[in-house]
């Protein structure tokens, strides 16, 4: 058999010798990123991968060397489904793809059980969203998040319901999920360290797939509260205010993070009344850096034709708080770089990021929120 040569000029020869050498000098890095990208809060998942995938982008196009080698950084997107067992599988799955860091997961639930096998194999892990203290408190050294906890959250909000709302009687409802329950059981200890005469008149429980809450709403339309606290997220509020307009209770209805998204007044239909919602997300930023916020905001909506929901530029910053590690350490090997990202001090879109000794973030911001004609409006920043 014959092979067809095709003469190369010589000028072309010797490009070509170059981009040999130059792709040989590259080195792929690969960062694994897990959320729900299915399930009841899908569009939350897809929210924080996309602020991975932007931050992943303007890296490979701004171009980075480490180690005198250039990177070119890949993302593995797992889908979680906000199913605990699904996340320890895709965590799995990342640990024997050999990624080099991991963002994630998103909620508490998946964050916490991944979490131990990322440390087994020694692979760091930035949570961007995953709020129960539990997650840092393993002494995992691997484990890291960019925003504050739920003691934070649920703390800072019982106190805002009894200090500047003057609720007197509370109800409660969490969806027993790692972080419905955890923020449910801050928030009560934050109702109870003000006094003022506040009471918890109730306690109700549900799931984070449930949309039927007739049961519980109505035990609780029978304590006559004047304040809800719901501990969950935006797919189980949306409906759950719904079905409190139709059972005509008038409360104020609270929530952490979790309810605490762009999409929450579309998902409630229009069943949520001007500043009737109060929820804090766990970050935020101050005057001098709202710029940041907003420039990032309208790129992700140009680059994704979406509104951020809550956490997208925490991932953003997350991914960027790695690499920045890297760079430090002149590694992209997890062994070489954790050290690094443990004493980091970045400046990011969603303000400074540096952690403590357990992997939380120094100085967590919370920002309070309600919802006007069906807009988020921003209530206050707080530490
Ligand atoms: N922090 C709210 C949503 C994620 C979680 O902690 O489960």
């Amino acid at each position: 058999m014959q092979f067809k040569t095709k003469m190369i000029p010589l000028a072309g020869a010797i490009a070509f010798a170059f981009a040999g050498a130059a792709s040989a000098q590259e080195q792929v890095v690969k960062i694994g990123h897990v959320g729900p990208i299915s399930g009841a809060i899908a569009h939350l998942g897809k929210d924080n991968e996309n602020g991975a995938r932007m931050a992943i982008d303007e890296l490979n196009a701004k171009g980075v060397t480490i180690g005198g080698k250039k990177v070119k950084f890949e993302l593995l997107a797992e889908d979680d489904g906000a199913d605990p067992k699904q996340g320890t599988a895709a965590a799995q799955k990342l640990v024997d793809a050999k990624v080099n860091g991991v963002i994630g997961h998103l909620n508490s639930g998946t964050t916490i059980p991944a979490s131990k096998i990322y440390h087994d194999a020694g692979i760091p892990q930035i949570s961007p969203s995953a709020t129960n203290p539990k997650y840092t408190q393993q002494g995992f050294k691997s484990a890291f998040r960019v925003v504050a906890n739920d003691g934070q959250l649920g703390g800072t909000l019982g106190r805002y319901a009894v200090q500047i709302n003057k609720a007197k009687r509370i109800a409660v409802i969490d969806d027993r999920t790692a972080y419905g329950q955890g923020v449910a059981e801050e928030f009560i200890k934050g109702v109870k360290s003000k006094g003022g005469g506040a009471e918890i008149v109730a306690q109700q429980y549900t799931n984070d797939k449930a949309t039927d809450f007739n049961a519980i709403l109505t035990a609780i339309k029978s304590k006559n509260p004047d304040t809800v606290f719901f501990g969950g997220m935006d797919a189980v509020a949306g409906p759950m205010l719904r079905q409190m307009k139709a059972l005509g209770i008038n409360a104020k209805f609270m929530g952490g993070d979790g309810i605490c998204s762009e999409g929450l007044a579309k998902l409630a239909g229009d069943s949520m009344a001007d500043g009737q919602v109060v929820c804090a997300e766990a970050g935020g930023v101050e005057e001098a850096q709202k710029k940041g916020m907003e420039d990032f905001r309208a790129a992700f909506k140009k680059k994704f034709n979406a509104d951020v929901q809550i956490y997208a530029p925490y991932v953003y910053d997350a991914v960027m708080v790695m690499v920045e590690a890297m760079k430090k350490a002149n590694s992209v090997e997890p062994a070489k770089y954790l050290p690094e990202l443990q004493k980091i001090n970045y400046k990011g879109v969603t303000g400074n990021i540096a952690f403590d000794a357990k992997g939380d973030i120094k100085d967590g911001t919370l920002t309070l929120y309600t919802y006007k004609g069906g807009q988020r409006q921003q209530l206050a920043v707080t530490k």
